[in-house]
């Protein structure tokens, strides 16, 4: 795979490096997208009308499936080699001394299954479950739920810890990607379609901090004419060989 020398240069030199992932880095370990997120029966919801505080309120029986689903998806699944590609650089930058923040909107905790670490999840996690009375959150591991909305046990019942549509960023994460991706050196954002804010609002930020910006991606994005260097083709394949790249570098 043939990369940009400048590129190269940049990731050579940098001290500090920012990557903001998406769908697209757990798509080759067989987690749905979340535009594919809906297979079979549920070919006939649309996310962005299950993944709100509002469709939960209507009909909190359907979202917990459709989550729960999601769930004991993700903790089957395995990560790829752009997550261990990802977790491999952020501890050979820690070695020299440099800094490497990882901001994810993915809710499916498999850059934690591949090492990273310190993640910053701007949109929560799916193994994650909070009660809505008290907001006590549990990590749920275990099998299919036996009831939907399961009981909380504490008064209310639990909703995944994501962070839905109308619903603000968790300030400290927000307020940790938002820092990083104006201090780093190098941008890069990894599998997003950069059409969900205020997420696909950091790629804008970096660049207007100064940082040299990268996209790799499938398919072109509203971030791609605005980026210095874009990637087309698979995370699984191009960040493995960027990661290869800037340790021979
Ligand atoms: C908020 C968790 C306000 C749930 C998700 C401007 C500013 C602020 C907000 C807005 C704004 N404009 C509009 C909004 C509202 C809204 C929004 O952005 N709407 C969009 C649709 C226009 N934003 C919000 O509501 C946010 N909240 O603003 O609150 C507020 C403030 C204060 C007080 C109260 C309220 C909250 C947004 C978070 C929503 N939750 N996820 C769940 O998972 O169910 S977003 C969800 O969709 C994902 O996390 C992801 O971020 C997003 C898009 O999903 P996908 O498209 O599947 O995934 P992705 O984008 O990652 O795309 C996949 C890409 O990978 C594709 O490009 C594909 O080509 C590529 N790909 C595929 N395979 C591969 C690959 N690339 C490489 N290799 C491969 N193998």
């Amino acid at each position: 795979m043939m990369l940009d020398s400048d590129l190269i240069a940049a990731l050579r030199n940098a001290r500090h490096i920012a990557v903001l992932t998406g769908a697209g880095v757990s798509a080759e370990s067989g987690v749905p997208t979340f535009r594919d997120a809906l297979t079979g029966l549920w070919a006939k919801y649309d996310p962005m009308q299950l993944a709100t505080p509002e469709a939960f309120a209507r009909d909190p029986e359907t979202v917990s499936r459709w989550y729960d689903e999601r769930r004991l998806n993700a903790l089957r699944r395995t990560p790829n080699p752009a997550h261990l590609a990802l977790a491999r650089w952020q501890r050979h930058m820690i070695e020299r001394a440099r800094t490497f923040t990882l901001i994810t909107q993915n809710v499916d905790r498999l850059h934690q299954a591949a090492g990273s670490t310190d993640v910053i999840e701007v949109h929560g996690s799916l193994i994650d479950w909070r009660c809505t009375r008290t907001g006590r959150i549990i990590e749920c591991r275990g099998p299919a739920f036996p009831q939907h909305p399961m009981p909380s046990g504490h008064g209310g019942v639990l909703r995944p810890n994501v962070v839905w549509f109308g619903e603000a960023l968790p300030e400290d994460a927000a307020s940790a990607a938002q820092h990083a991706s104006g201090f780093c050196d190098v941008f890069i954002s990894i599998g997003t379609s950069a059409l969900v804010y205020p997420a696909a609002g950091f790629i804008h930020f970096a660049k207007s901090s100064g940082a040299v910006t990268v996209e790799i991606n499938r398919d072109p994005t509203p971030a791609t004419e605005i980026v210095d260097h874009s990637m087309l083709g698979l995370a699984g394949e191009i960040v493995p060989a960027l990661v290869e790249a800037w340790e021979q570098a």
